[in-house]
């Protein structure tokens, strides 16, 4: 038996098993195939197709012309000629017709095989064919049989069984069938990437499966990817594939989004989300570290969206999300940043009360985030103050309103102010008036003392001798106490004014953006003593005394005699009187100058001075009282110092031993070889209950017996001068053991040429803008200072003292500035080792360029060479105590004075002073005016004393501070 192998071949065959010996089974995917006919065998073929595939009944009928009709039946069973169906006829000439469902995919192909397409399943079978032959009338049977395949069913994904957990080998298999020669070829891919493929060619022919295999290492990232495997046929299997998606198991991980950011605005809405990778999903939970969770707070998309509304400052802080699920457990965290505007404290507002004297405190406390900037300024001044507030030592002058500015660094945040009052207390102040009253005896006057207290003063009282009257009449004397009504100052501050606020207010308590702030202005008493039918034991000294709760305040309050008016002159003693006068004068003029010719023929010279007995002389002429002996003294009455006008009070004469016990001592104000100065407090001084601060002068440890001698001879002559403004006054003294003390008054701002030293350096620019202890100095002072230092020397020169050592250095100065003659016959170096205005020629010191010619070269001191010396303190003063002659040494000076040489005008003072300078610099002592001419011509120049100095005229270099470093001889 063999085949005719002579049909379709093109394509994939393959023989599944064969039917009988003599079957050739011939299948040609997707094309027809024809089979040879036998016709003994009752099945001469056997066609194997996919289902799904075309199929060619091969009819095995050959011919050299095609037949005219043919005839297909399927066969049920064996005995196909019972059971026959008829499927379908072909006749040549009128087409084909086929029956039931063949209908639309049976046809006939040359010369009578059968296609069907597509076959299916259903179509397993045999069938048979019959054609009529024209030649035999003979019919031509054939009987075929059809085995129709399952198509294969694409790959199949084995070693996958979930769950995997991240970390694990895979072992992935793929395999897919092989059906004959159909091969597939197999890939694998992840998502669209090819990992790896197998070609058909590799397989056996007798390989029944095609497998490719894929190892991979899981991590969580290939959770929910796609691993496919693709079996690729060639014809209709066509592409098949299986895909397995991995789900990987793996413990939370988290991150927090802030949508809205991190750092709000109180007021804001908070948004976080919690973002958590996990397999399986995690629970979520929100916490806030720092305490409670806000109460408005919202949670969306499973717990992993937190919404705060409205987030206020205190739940600022560290929000903690929190991630669960079986393998694990993830936190994470973020810190939220609220912003809110500058606020300050209420108690900063407070009122604060403050003693004079007091250290005060004041911190402005803040809130805001950023923390703000703070600073302080004073109301009605732009300078900026420290935070905290701090005075170091409280005085009346703090008292006032402070305000404290928050300001935020974040600029749309508006600042935030806060005022408080602070209201400085203290012992009552004395306003200085006047201090010095004048009457004529058997007239009456009143004295005045101003008082102003916060709180109130409770008692005023004047003091005199064992007298203390607080009001009534006692005798001549009367008291009285004038209140001048206390007013209340009440001020209404509006912040951030809005259009409604213009309006009319009355005055009361307002609350939300308004303020209200008192303040009380300290009363203010007047209290006068009226003394009528005054008499001579009257003009003395009084203190007016006032007290309240922190203290009190006394005021000295001299009375004077009213300088009488000049006697009218009898015309007979009009014409003798000036006769007498001038003859006396031409002759002591002319005893006068024949000394001095005689005495000028010596020359000066530093060898000459150096002689013991110059030295001696020097020091006596120097230190010792110089009151007129006789006559023949060299020192004259002053003109118009008239030697009744003054009164020596019978307590100053009076015994002034004062207990040492109620002293005590201080602080050195200052220190010479021999002596020293040293500020104390003092008990009981004039019968007061409060100690008062005095200046107490005394030797220094281990000082000669000479220094103690100088200090009681000063000591003798304060003892002698009765009290005035402008001389210090004696308080007391402890002569009975050693060390001698000498109680003087406390001068607060030291000695007058320390005094203008320091306002130099506090000079701005002009004079007006002079600041000592944050009072100005003016013009007018310097005015007053000249005016009050000619006045003490009336008063000396009154007494006919010599002061021989008149110098700005030598005159203190109160804290009213008010200047005080002092330094009385203590030798000039206990208090001053490094003055150098003492030229050091003999064993003591001598002011030399104070001193005037007749001092200088014939060692005569009088009234009138103090006058001298009083018109080089005047150009002290007028140049904030230069140091006089400046650049010229001390010989070269006095050459030049004896020549005549005077100071040029300093440039910035006007030519009137500088006449009275000049005056006082006449070589001619007769010729100087007296201390009380000077008083008169200087009262002129107060009146107009802005002219006085011309303030632009001041030489910068003067007032530069480097000046200051220059020594003392050198400064100007
Ligand atoms: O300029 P001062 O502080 O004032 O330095 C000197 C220092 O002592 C040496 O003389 C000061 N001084 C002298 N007497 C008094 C006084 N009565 N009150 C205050 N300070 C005084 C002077």
């Amino acid at each position: 038996m063999g085949h005719d192998a002579s049909g379709y071949l093109d394509g994939v065959v393959f023989l599944r098993k064969p039917i009988s010996s003599t079957t050739v089974v011939l299948v040609a995917l997707g094309y027809p195939a024809v089979l040879s006919w036998s016709t003994q065998e009752p099945i001469s073929s056997t066609t194997v197709v996919l289902a799904g595939y075309p199929a060619v009944l091969s009819c095995g009928y050959s011919s050299e012309q095609p037949p005219d009709s043919v005839d297909w039946y399927r066969l049920e069973g064996l005995d196909a000629e019972q059971e026959r169906t008829h499927l379908l006829y072909h006749d040549s000439n009128s087409g084909t017709f086929a029956f039931g469902n063949y209908s639309d995919r049976a046809e006939v192909v040359e010369p009578a095989n059968l296609k069907l397409q597509p076959v299916y399943m259903s179509d397993n079978g045999d069938y048979e064919c019959e054609v009529p032959t024209t030649a035999d009338y003979d019919t031509f049977l054939s009987k075929v049989r059809l085995q129709v395949l399952e198509a294969p069913d694409g790959p199949r994904i084995t070693g996958y069984s979930p769950p995997l957990f991240a970390g694990q080998t895979l072992h992935l298999r793929c395999e897919s069938q092989i059906v004959g020669d159909v091969r597939p070829t197999l890939v694998w891919y992840n998502g669209s990437r090819e990992l790896s493929r197998i070609d058909p060619s590799v397989w056996q022919p007798e390989t029944e499966t095609a497998v490719l295999n894929y190892v991979l290492d899981v991590s969580k990232y290939d959770n929910a990817k796609a691993y496919r495997c693709q079996a690729l046929y060639r014809g209709p299997v066509g592409v098949r594939e299986q895909k397995i998606t991995l789900d990987i198991r793996y413990a939370p991980t988290t991150d927090i989004e802030t949508p809205l950011g991190k750092v709000v605005r109180e007021g804001d809405d908070v948004l976080l989300r919690c973002a958590v990778d996990s397999n399986p999903p995690s629970t979520v939970s929100w916490d806030r570290l720092e305490g409670d969770m806000p109460a408005n707070y919202n949670l969306f998309e499973d717990g992993r969206l937190l919404r705060i509304v409205k987030i206020t400052r205190n739940f600022h802080g560290t929000y903690q999300c929190k991630a669960e699920n079986d393998l694990g457990v993830s936190t994470t965290s973020v810190e939220l940043n609220i912003l809110y505007a500058p606020s300050i404290a209420r108690q900063v507002l407070d009122t604060a009360e403050a003693l004079v004297g007091e250290n005060f405190t004041r911190a402005c406390i803040t809130d805001g985030n950023p923390p703000p900037t703070v600073r302080w300024s004073r109301e009605g001044s732009e300078e900026i103050l420290d935070d905290p507030l701090y005075f170091s030592s409280v005085n009346f002058t703090d008292d006032g309103s402070y305000i404290c500015t928050a300001r935020s660094e974040v600029k749309y945040f508006p600042e935030s102010t806060a005022k408080f009052r602070l209201d400085v207390k203290g012992p009552p102040q004395i306003v200085k008036q006047n201090t010095i009253f004048s009457a004529k005896e058997n007239g009456s006057v009143t004295l005045e003392c101003e008082v102003e207290s916060d709180p109130p003063a409770t008692r005023v009282a004047w003091k005199w001798e064992s007298n203390s009257i607080e009001s009534g009449t006692v005798g001549r004397y009367s008291v009285r106490q004038k209140e001048t009504p206390t007013s209340i100052l009440s001020t209404l501050t509006i912040k951030s004014v809005q259009a409604s606020d213009f309006r009319s207010y009355q005055c009361l308590i307002l609350v939300g953006r308004y303020s209200v702030r008192q303040k009380e202005t300290p009363t203010s008493i007047l209290s006068t003593l009226t003394i009528k039918s005054v008499q001579a034991s009257d003009f003395r000294s009084y203190q007016c005394l006032a007290v309240n709760v922190h203290g009190e305040e006394t005021q000295v309050i001299v009375l004077e005699r009213a300088t009488a008016p000049p006697p009218q002159p009898i015309p007979l003693v009009a014409i003798i009187l000036p006769v007498i006068l001038v003859f006396i004068m031409v002759i002591l003029g002319l005893l006068y100058y024949l000394r001095k010719y005689w005495q000028r023929k010596l020359p000066w010279t530093p060898k000459y001075l150096k002689n013991k007995d110059m030295e001696m002389r020097a020091i006596e002429d120097d230190y010792l009282p110089p009151i007129a002996q006789d006559s023949a003294s060299p020192m004259p009455l002053l003109p118009g110092d008239d030697p009744t006008n003054y009164y020596m009070e019978p307590d100053l004469i009076r015994d002034l031993e004062f207990p040492r016990d109620k002293l005590s001592l201080e602080r050195v104000l200052g220190r010479g070889n021999f002596g020293q100065v040293i500020k104390a407090k003092a008990q009981g001084v004039g019968g007061a209950d409060k100690p008062m601060t005095v200046a107490v002068k005394t030797t220094k440890d281990g000082s000669s017996a000479d220094a103690k001698e100088d200090l009681l001879k000063e000591l003798k002559m304060m003892k002698l001068i009765p009290p005035h403004p402008n001389v210090v006054m004696l308080i007391g003294y402890c002569t009975k053991t050693e060390p001698v003390y000498v109680i003087v008054e406390y001068c607060a701002l030291g000695n007058l040429q320390n005094f203008l030293r320091k306002c130099r350096s506090k000079r701005d620019s002009t004079y007006a803008n002079i600041q000592v202890d944050e009072r100005l100095l003016t013009p007018r002072d310097l005015a007053s200072f000249i005016w009050q230092i000619a006045r003490g020397m009336a008063h000396v020169a009154s007494l006919k003292i010599v002061h021989r050592d008149l110098a700005s250095r030598n005159v203190l100065i109160d804290k009213n500035k008010v200047c005080k003659i002092s330094d009385f016959g203590l030798s000039r170096d206990v208090y001053d080792t490094d003055n150098e205005e003492y030229e050091q020629k003999t064993q003591g010191r001598l002011p030399l360029r104070w001193m005037a010619p007749e001092s200088l070269f014939d060692h005569v001191y009088s009234v009138k060479s103090d006058v001298w010396s009083y018109g080089i303190t005047m150009w002290e003063v007028l140049t904030l105590a230069c140091t006089p002659y400046p650049g010229l040494s001390p010989p070269a000076m006095m050459e030049r004075l004896r020549n005549g040489f005077r100071m040029s005008k300093p440039v910035h003072c006007n030519d009137e002073v500088y006449d009275i300078m000049r005056k006082c610099w006449e070589d001619d002592p007769e010729d100087r005016p007296t201390f009380i001419d000077l008083v008169r011509l200087l009262e002129d120049v107060i009146t107009k004393a802005e002219d006085f100095i011309k303030i632009d005229e001041i030489p910068a270099a003067m007032y530069d501070e480097s000046n200051s470093k220059k020594s003392k001889q050198e400064k100007c």
